[in-house]
Parts: structure tokens; sequence; C-alpha cells
């Protein structure tokens, strides 16, 4: 398993010097600006992301990644788990729940 880790760092390593991919996010169960930020936050966390810029009026998010760190389904994952959609992959149903009432789609806006 460690070896596997270090060949995977090293890969990581080879991928910094290479392009990053730029692919927008449709987050369209985004409500207000809390959720903007949980997003960002959530997303910039991860490992390889290298920018990440979340338009609320849009409910799009521009992500700038090195593919050989991350890729797009685990980004859409981390983005479910915060509980939020991205793209075609639904919000993790806890998560959702667990978020303010602001930001769910029923919410009182
Ligand atoms: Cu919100």
């Amino acid at each position: 398993m460690k070896h596997l880790i270090l060949t995977v760092s090293i890969l990581g390593l080879f991928a910094c010097g290479g392009d990053t991919t730029s692919v927008d996010i449709q987050l369209t169960s985004m409500q207000c600006g809390m959720c903007e930020s949980t997003i960002e936050e959530g997303v910039k966390a991860l490992d390889g992301v290298v920018a990440f810029d979340v338009d609320l009026d849009k409910k799009v998010g521009h992500i700038e990644y090195k593919a050989g760190l991350v890729d797009l389904s685990a980004i859409e994952k981390a983005i479910s788990a915060l509980g939020y959609s991205a793209n075609n992959t639904q919000a993790n149903a806890a998560a959702y729940e667990a978020l303010p009432g602001c930001c769910k789609l029923s919410g009182g806006h």
C-alpha cells in the first residue's frame, strides 16, 4: 500500500508540470452566499484543485485542477458530500439534511 501511495505521489509530481484542466460544474442546488462559500472552501481543500470560482447567479462553478491529482468525479463527490448537487451527481442526502434551512431547495427565498 505504501508503494502504491508513493507511486501515485510521484505521478502527481510529474502532473504538476503539466497543464491544468478547466471545466464548469453545474451547481443547481446552490441557494445563497453561504452555499457558495461552503462549496468553494470544500472544493479548494481538495488536492490538485488549482482554482475554483463559484458564480452564484449562474449556479456554476469554474474549476481548474490537475488531472493527475484529482478527477472530475472525485470533485463532484466532494461537492455531494457537502450537501449539494454537482452536474448529474445528486447531493448526499444526509449532508443535505444537515444544511441550514436557507440552503435547502425549499428555503424561504
Ligand atoms: Cu445557502
